[in-house]
């Protein structure tokens, strides 16, 4: 892995990065999946690279749908399983959740890359690969409509991190609760989505897991409470809000960071 120098401004964000380099040049990640991170690291930069209340409220309700569910499914693409293999494998280990590998981009070598680097990281049975996706979502064209008749044909509970919006649309269709991790609370799948988590996906896993420890104990009466009480449209409304707030603060300063604002005067004074 190329070395980030550790005092560098960004150097958290250039390590996520090189994770997702090193994951295409094994063949986890897609091309796509490379665009679709800078997509997702613009979103970052505007809720500030950081978990939000709002973000930690979703992922609490995602717990609880989780631990409820009679059989909750995590879908992994080349993204996720590059980014946070260890992570999903603890999320399923708590919420006693399958595993299945979905693609976009689809092929017989990614799925077994994926399967791999799971395993590497302790999963002991993924679904959805080869023959097992033997099942197909109706009315949904991509390579994402086969899945295993195991996992997430008859699963109630979906969590889809980093999806595309069709799939979301019709798996709902499908009566099942989805839950996603998007940094993007426009998406298609931020919108098509019951509990939508806008954060990275590197905080929000993490996250969901902590919320399924402490709510572990709590009866399914409390934990369908958690649920009920959250409502999707506005926690993506408080996100837009928080992000339009951010953005109108950095508005009026223009130059935001301290040094180079103090540099800028300077100059300016010299002039
Ligand atoms: O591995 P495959 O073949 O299944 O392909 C996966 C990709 C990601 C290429 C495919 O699902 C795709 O094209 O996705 P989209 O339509 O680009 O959507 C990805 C969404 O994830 C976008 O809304 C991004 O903003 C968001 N995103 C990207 N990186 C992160 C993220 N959200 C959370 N955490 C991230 N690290």
């Amino acid at each position: 892995m190329f070395e980030i120098p550790p005092n560098h401004p960004r150097a958290e964000s250039l390590r996520i990065r090189e994770k997702l380099i090193e994951g295409f040049e094994k063949g986890i990640v897609a091309k796509a999946g490379l665009i679709a991170h800078g997509r997702g690291e613009a979103f970052d930069y505007l809720i500030g690279e950081k978990t939000t209340e709002p973000a930690l409220e979703a992922a609490k309700v995602a717990a609880a749908a989780m631990l409820i569910a009679k059989h909750p499914v995590i879908s992994v693409n080349g993204n996720v399983a590059a980014l946070v293999p260890k992570e999903i494998v603890e999320l399923s280990k708590v919420t006693e959740a399958k595993i299945e590998v979905n693609l976009f981009y689809r092929t017989r070598e990614r799925e077994e890359a994926i399967k791999s680097v799971l395993e590497e990281a302790g999963a002991k049975e993924i679904l959805g690969v080869g023959e097992a996706t033997s099942a197909t979502i109706p009315e949904l064209s991509s390579w994402r409509r086969k899945v295993d008749p195991r996992g997430i044909l008859v699963a109630d509970v979906v969590l889809v991190p980093l999806e595309d919006g069709d799939r979301t649309e019709a798996l709902r269709k499908m009566g099942k609760i989805v839950i996603t991790v998007d940094l993007n609370p426009l998406s298609r799948t931020a919108q098509w989505a019951n509990i939508t988590i806008v954060d990275n996906v590197v905080r929000a896993i993490p996250n969901i897991t902590e919320q399924a420890k402490k709510l572990k104990n709590f009866s399914s009466g409390k934990l369908k409470e958690v649920l009920k009480s959250f409502d999707n449209r506005k926690n993506l409304g408080k996100m837009i809000e928080i992000i339009k707030d951010r953005l109108t603060k950095l508005a009026e300063k223009g130059i935001y960071i301290p040094e180079a604002s103090q540099i800028y005067e300077e100059m300016r004074r010299i002039e």
